[in-house]
């Protein structure tokens, strides 16, 4: 029996193997990767849909695995939330789908076809945005494209990660090249060419059909095939994503609330791919003059409400002098001293000092020096200093990213070496 109709069906695309998020990515699925302190990645990509309100919502995952299974439930099966679905679709139920994104896809065909969707949203799970889809997959329509691509515009430089894109002057896509990053399409004369941001509207048949030609990446492979024949739209995000905020403002003394159409937050993406994006995004968030917003009333993301204690800070020996943190319920900080740092839950530190460091729940810090470090969950450290010698860390097991030399200790691990 088929279903009512749906207008807009959401995929969410949160596999490979999440090798480039190595080793936060050895014991937990990437969609369960932290961001924030308090979010799992899978948090933005549903609560952005939640907020668009397209409650029909496939993830397509990797594996399952039972932190993921129980967030969801928890942070995502409210009464409030209760009208969408959200229907997991792992390699064990449809067979395996490790050969990109566009395969991932072409593995689901039938689950898209009984969904019957006007339109398939294809959006990639390991992205910090504030974004609203329906803007997007509107333009789609008012503008009789048979698919549409969000673009950004980003510096040269990083032309070898991404997709670069010329369109015309009625955003029509004439030319797309993947990851080139010799001769990338420039958006204009500046340093800069259009991105491809990896999230994608088709109208269902187009898709379908697009399924048929080879190969298993929609940048590499898909989309070059099928611009010639379709009407394949560039949709600019700066220019058309409006996320409605209250911001505080202040005049003189007095400060006020003000609700604004657009909050700087409309501006902000980041590909949370690879360790170093993943770091530079958490650390977005903490900086002094945020480049984005946890603390929109109009946007929210959404997660798990815990009952821990409120986090607390102390300072017995006068020691501590924390410039910029975000921590998180249950975590205790006593004599630290620091900058940027990301503290989830139930953390404990204590006589240390750090910076730019991200730490996953229930780890233990005492006298320690750290400095640009993601430190995984259930760890405990003694008396260590990790960030500043690449043979001494290499030496006490601690992994570090090949590009950006940001050390990552592993969960579970146990260090205590002057002690
Ligand atoms: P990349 O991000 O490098 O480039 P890729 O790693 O293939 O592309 O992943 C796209 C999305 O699909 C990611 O969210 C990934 O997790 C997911 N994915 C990949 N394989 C999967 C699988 N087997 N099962 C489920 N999900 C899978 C892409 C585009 C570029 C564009 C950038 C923007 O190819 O053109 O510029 O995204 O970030």
């Amino acid at each position: 029996m088929k279903r009512r109709k749906t207008e807009v069906l959401v995929l969410i695309l949160t596999g490979g193997l999440g090798t480039r998020l190595m080793p936060l990515t050895a014991s937990r699925l990437k969609p369960a990767v932290l961001i924030g302190g308090k979010f799992r990645l899978i948090d933005i990509p549903l609560s952005n849909a939640y907020h668009s309100e397209f409650r029909k919502i496939l993830v397509l995952a990797q594996g399952m695995d039972k932190s993921l299974t129980r967030h969801i439930k928890d942070a995502w099966a409210s009464d409030e939330k209760s009208d969408s679905f959200i229907n997991f679709l792992s390699p064990q139920q449809i067979g395996a789908f490790d050969n990109g994104d566009a395969d991932a896809v072409r593995h689901v065909i039938n689950e898209i076809e009984y969904y019957d969707p006007d339109i398939v949203l294809i959006v990639p799970g390991d992205h910090l945005v504030k974004m609203d889809y329906r803007n997007f997959t509107d333009f789609l329509v008012r503008n009789k494209g048979d698919a549409a691509i969000s673009i950004i515009p980003q510096p040269l430089h990083k032309a070898g990660s991404f997709g670069s894109i010329a369109i015309d002057e009625k955003s029509l896509i004439t030319e797309f090249r993947e990851k080139d990053r010799e001769t990338p399409l420039r958006a204009s004369s500046d340093d800069t060419f259009f991105a491809s941001m990896g999230i994608y509207a088709f109208k269902t048949p187009v898709l379908t059909s697009a399924l048929e030609e080879e190969g298993n990446l929609f940048g590499r492979d898909i989309i070059p095939k099928i611009l010639k024949d379709k009407k394949i739209l560039g949709y600019d995000y700066h220019s058309n994503n409006h996320i409605p905020e209250i911001i505080i403002k202040r005049d003189g003394n007095r400060m006020f609330e003000e609700f604004v159409d657009s909050s700087p937050d409309s501006l902000y993406w980041r590909d949370v791919g690879t360790i170093e994006e993943y770091f530079e995004a958490n650390m977005d968030l903490v900086s002094i003059t945020p480049k984005f917003n946890l603390y929109g009333k109009e946007w929210p993301f959404f997660s798990i409400h815990n009952n821990f204690g409120p986090a607390k800070i102390i300072n017995p020996e006068n020691r501590s002098g924390v410039e910029s943190a975000v921590i998180c319920e249950g975590s205790f900080l006593s004599d630290v001293t620091g900058s940027n740092l990301v503290i989830s839950s139930l953390v404990f530190i204590e006589k240390s000092s750090l910076s730019q460091v991200i730490v996953f729940n229930n780890t233990k810090i005492t006298n320690c020096r750290i400095q640009r470090a993601i430190i995984d969950k259930h760890v405990v450290l003694n008396n260590m200093e990790i960030g500043f010698n690449d043979e001494a860390d290499r030496a006490a097991g601690i992994y570090i990213d090949g590009d950006s030399g940001i050390r990552v200790v592993p969960k579970g691990y146990s260090g205590s070496p002057l002690s």
